[in-house]
């Protein structure tokens, strides 16, 4: 069968993946967001439906007063002796940490930490023992893809962390992971820095410690060549094995460009699906001549279903920012009451928000808002100083329409339009190229303009999320009801 990619669109980086009794199960990065570390399920590996996430409790997500991009950065799953491990790094208290549960579908513990630095952590398991892997600082001041052994129970280590590879000579390696196929050790790895000349690279040896021999023709895959290409930034990367054919692939992060010469991208870094082959020389090699395309043909005749959610029915998209107060939100199939305080969307905290990403480049949006003396509506947001905000507030003589375009330190009011009453239907169609925003209010329906995707994009935001759909109430109750998200 042929799929496309990406496999899972829209704001899921740093994917890692394992396999368990015929199920693959995949994670993502989430930082700011809660619940954190997205979950998903495969029968394939090409079709994923998010279960759920990770960690869901405060107990095991600290966020409070998190930047934005700080938070979870990039998890590992592994599946050992019938239970399985997230492992992460919580970089706004600085701590890398693993969590385990038997029953992937239930809740996941309380955090065990592993006293290793770095990020991007990562398990593997051999012969009763455990070892951890970051891209961080050894207990020798030498800094690469640092390793230790623990104990798998208390996170304790087992022995000194120590530095087994240092990369093949690009800035910013990261994201390590350790196999053992065929008698040889491999480390996988990004470097490059997760932009346009993001790369996976690879090295083995017959010893867990090293030395570690790099592969002579590094990177084994890498976009970085394919200027204009929509596929740009492949990279972090974690091997999986299909369990029925046996194919190698490597699920990994990449982000679609806006367009053929419009070198930025808003929807944040998504999860991509490569086929990998093994050489007779033991090194691999991954999709075509290195490269990411946007289909690739693999064994089997199922069908990819490429149909996006695209609604809010389904709970376990749900995002809010930093650790929701869960008394503000009163949450039902079909309405939705926000209970907003004084904390607003420019700050670096929870207002009352509820998020779905943006999972592609065309369609539309709308929901009905009423207002009881809130400022109440939909951002398109970025983060707290890259977003637009189609909402209906409180004013002198009632209540009127609003779109507030915040781009770094400027911010302003667009149009503001007195509405008849205290609610109205708010619409944002959206391509590659911009949102266009209206509001309807009874029979009139009021033009507010385009905004560019340009300025809401990771080029000019810095960062590494995606746009996020947020339904938001600040200094009141806001209710919103027939929400529809659709995608073209
Ligand atoms: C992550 C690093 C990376 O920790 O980006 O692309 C960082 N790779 O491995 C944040 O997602």
């Amino acid at each position: 069968m042929i799929y496309k990619n990406p496999v899972i669109k829209g704001f899921y980086p740093d994917p890692s993946v394992c396999s368990a009794e015929g199920r693959y199960y995949l994670v993502t990065s989430s930082f700011q967001y809660f619940p954190g570390v997205p979950l998903f399920e495969s029968d394939d590996l090409v079709n994923w439906k998010q279960t759920g996430h990770v960690l869901t409790r405060e107990s095991q997500l600290p966020l409070a007063k998190t930047g934005s991009s700080g938070g979870i950065y990039a998890p590992t799953i592994r599946y050992n002796a019938g239970r399985f491990y997230m492992v992460t790094t919580n970089v706004s208290i600085n701590t890398n940490f693993y969590v385990w549960t038997d029953d992937i579908r239930g809740e996941w513990s309380e955090p065990i930490k592993v006293a290793q630095d770095g990020i991007d952590p990562s398990l593997y398991f051999e012969d009763g023992r455990a070892y951890f892997m970051s891209n961080g600082t050894d207990d020798f001041g030498d800094s690469g893809i640092t390793q230790c052994e623990i104990d798998i129970a208390t996170g304790e280590k087992l022995s000194p962390s120590k530095t087994i590879w240092h990369g093949s000579g690009g800035r910013y390696l990261e994201s390590p992971h350790l196999y053992k196929i065929g008698g040889w050790y491999y480390i996988a790895a990004a470097e490059g820095g997760t932009e346009y000349g993001h790369m996976v690279t690879c090295a083995r040896s017959r010893e867990i410690f090293g030395e570690y021999e790099s592969c002579p023709f590094n990177p084994v895959l890498t976009n970085r060549n394919l200027g204009g290409f929509e596929i740009q930034g492949v990279g972090h990367g974690d091997l999986v094995r299909r369990h029925d054919t046996g194919e190698w692939f490597i699920m990994h992060l990449g982000f679609r460009q806006a367009g053929q010469w419009e070198p930025y991208h808003h929807l944040g870094r998504e999860t991509f699906l490569t086929p990998v082959t093994f050489r007779e020389d033991g090194w691999f090699t991954a999709g075509k001549d290195g490269t990411v395309t946007r289909e690739f043909e693999i064994q089997g005749d199922f069908v990819q279903d490429t149909a996006l959610p695209a609604d809010f029915a389904s709970p376990c998209d749900w995002v809010y920012l930093r650790n929701p107060d869960m008394a503000n939100y009163d949450l039902s199939a079909d309405r939705y009451i926000l209970r907003g305080t004084d904390v607003t969307l420019d700050e670096a905290d929870s207002p009352t928000f509820i998020g779905v990403r943006q999972r592609d480049f065309c369609g539309s949006l709308g929901v009905s808002v009423s207002s009881d003396g809130a400022e109440t509506g939909v951002t398109v947001y970025m983060d707290e100083h890259h977003r637009y905000d189609l909402a209906i507030r409180p004013c002198a003589s009632g209540y009127e329409a609003v779109l507030r375009l915040t781009i770094g330190s400027a911010q302003y009011v667009r149009k503001a339009v007195q509405l008849s009453r205290n609610a109205a239907k708010l619409r944002i169609g959206f391509s590659s190229q911009c949102y266009a925003f209206s509001v309807t209010d009874g029979d009139n329906t009021h033009d507010f303009g385009i905004m560019e995707t340009r300025y809401v994009s990771s080029e000019v935001a810095g960062g590494f999320t995606g746009v996020v759909f947020g339904l938001y109430a600040v200094g009141g109750t806001g209710t919103a009801t027939d929400f529809s998200l659709g995608y073209e």
